[in-house]
C-alpha cells in the first residue's frame, strides 16, 4: 500500500476504501475530544497520497489577465503573517450511508464519521493572492464574480489531478479565514492531510479544501475540475446513473454546508444503556458558512418530545482566537464544530427512539426524512439511534 498510515489506521479508524485510502472514526472516539487528534482524524481521498519534497514544493499562483508568480514553502511561511483557525472538515457525503438505505447511490458508502475538527495554521489566502498581483481594489468586479481555482499535486481517479473552486469573494475576505494550512493541531501538517500545504476553506463542504497544492487560478469561471462540475452536487430525485448529464450544468456546485447533528453515544454498535441508570447522550453539530449553532434538541420517543442539550462552542475564527470576546458577538464566524451532551438522570427507555436536530443562527434546521440524491450528498435528516437494536 502507497497510503502512507494506512496499516496503523486500521486500530482506530473504519476503513471504507484500500486504494485511494478512505476512512472514518468511530463515533464515540470522534466526540472524546473537542479537537480531533490527527490519528482520529477521517481521510478522504481521491487519489493515491503523493509525496512532495518540501524543499523543492512550490505553489503558482496565476491571474488571468495579470501576473504568474512561483512561490517557495519558505517564501509562503516566513513573508506572510501567521494565523491559527479552528475549523471542521466535513465531507458533503457524511452519512451517505443513510440515503443508500433509500437507494443505491454512487460513491464510498461514508458513515457519519467523514467530519473532523483540527486547529488549522498558516497564512492566509488572500494575503497571498494580493500579493501576487490580485487588484487591491475591492470595487474591481474579481471581487464579486470570479473564482479562485485549486488544482493538486498527484493523481486522481475521476479526472488527471484534483481540483475544486471557491468564490474569490470567500477567498479574498480577510475575515472568512482561508487558509494555506502548513499545520494542523500544532505539528507539520501530515501527508494524509496534505503535507506540506493544503487549503482550508472554513464553512464549507470538505471538498474544496483541497490538499497538496499545487496552483491557484484567479479566474472569471468556476473549475473545470470533475469535483466540481460532475461531483458535489445535490440531484433531483430522478437523476440517475443514466441521465445525471442533463442536470449538470443546471445544478449548483456546492459551497457552504447545510445544518447538520449526529448523536455519536450511544451507538446502536455499542451495549444497550441501562435504563434506570442516569445517561449523557453525545453528539456534534454544525453549519454552513459559519453559522452558528443555537440549540440541539434531542428526542427519547422518536421526535414527539424534546429536551434541549448543553452546547460546547470552542473559539474558532482568527479573529476570535486573538480576542475570545468576540466569540460571543451575532456577526463572529462558527468555523469550528459544537459538541453537546444531554443528561437524561432517569435513564434511557428500553425501547426508545433517539433523535436529534440542531437549528443554527437562520432558524434553519434539519428535515425528519432524507431526500434520495444520487451521488449521495448532503443527508442532513434527523439522526435515530434506535435502543432496542443495541447489542
Ligand atoms: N485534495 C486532494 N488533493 N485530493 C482529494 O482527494 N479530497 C477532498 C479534500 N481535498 C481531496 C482533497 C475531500 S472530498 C474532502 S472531504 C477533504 O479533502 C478531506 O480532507 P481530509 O482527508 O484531510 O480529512
Ligand atoms: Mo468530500
Amino acid at each position: 500500500l502507497n497510503e502512507p498510515t494506512a496499516s496503523r489506521d486500521r486500530d482506530v479508524l473504519l476503513v471504507r476504501a484500500e486504494q485511494p485510502f478512505n476512512a472514518e472514526p468511530r463515533l464515540p472516539q470522534l466526540v472524546e475530544h473537542m479537537v480531533t487528534p490527527v490519528t482520529r482524524f477521517f481521510k478522504r481521498n481521491h487519489g493515491p497520497i503523493p509525496t512532495l519534497d518540501p524543499a523543492n514544493y512550490t505553489l503558482t499562483i496565476q491571474v488571468v489577465d495579470g501576473p504568474t508568480t512561483v512561490w517557495r514553502l519558505d517564501q509562503l511561511q516566513m513573508q506572510f503573517d501567521t494565523h491559527e483557525v479552528m475549523a471542521a472538515v466535513q465531507c458533503a457525503g457524511n452519512r451517505r450511508d443513510g440515503l443508500n438505505r433509500v437507494n443505491k447511490v454512487k460513491g464510498v458508502i461514508w458513515g457519519p464519521g467523514t467530519i473532523s475538527n483540527a486547529v488549522w495554521s498558516g497564512v492566509k489566502l488572500r494575503d497571498v493572492l494580493v500579493a501576487s498581483g490580485v487588484p487591491a481594489d475591492p470595487a474591481h468586479s474579481t471581487y464579486q464574480q470570479w473564482h479562485v481555482d485549486f488544482k493538486a499535486y498527484g493523481l486522481s481517479a475521476e479526472d488527471e489531478c484534483y481540483g475544486s473552486s471557491v468564490f474569490a469573494s470567500k477567498a479574498l475576505n480577510p475575515h472568512e479565514d482561508v487558509l494555506l494550512a502548513f499545520k494542523m493541531n500544532g505539528q507539520v501538517l501530515p501527508r494524509d492531510h496534505g503535507y506540506p500545504c493544503r487549503v482550508i476553506v472554513p464553512g464549507v463542504i470538505g471538498a474544496r479544501s483541497v490538499k497538496w497544492l499545487r496552483t491557484v487560478t484567479v479566474q472569471p469561471h468556476e473549475s473545470l475540475s470533475f469535483y466540481q462540475r460532475r461531483d458535489y452536487k445535490v440531484l433531483p430525485p430522478q437523476a440517475n446513473a443514466t441521465n445525471l448529464a442533463l442536470y449538470w450544468d443546471t445544478i449548483s456546485a456546492l459551497q457552504a454546508m447545510n445544518v447538520q447533528s449526529v448523536i455519536c453515544e450511544p451507538t446502536e454498535d455499542s451495549p444497550r444503556p441501562l435504563d434506570n441508570q442516569p445517561y449523557t447522550i453525545k453528539g456534534y453539530a454544525i453549519s454552513g458558512g459559519g453559522c452558528r449553532i443555537d440549540r440541539v434538541d434531542v428526542s427519547l420517543d422518536n421526535g414527539k418530545t424534546w429536551l434541549v442539550a448543553r452546547l460546547f462552542r470552542p473559539v474558532s475564527s482568527s479573529a476570535a482566537r486573538r480576542n475570545p470576546e468576540l466569540n460571543d458577538l451575532p456577526t463572529t464566524k462558527h468555523w469550528a464544530w459544537t459538541l453537546w451532551a444531554c443528561q437524561v438522570e432517569s435513564g434511557i427507555p428500553k425501547n426508545a427512539v433517539l433523535v436529534c436536530r440542531a437549528w443554527d443562527a437562520n432558524g434553519n434546521t434539519q428535515p425528519s426524512e432524507p431526500t434520495w440524491n444520487y451521488r449521495g450528498v448532503m443527508n442532513n435528516s434527523w439522526f435515530k439511534v434506535d435502543i432496542a437494536k443495541c447489542p
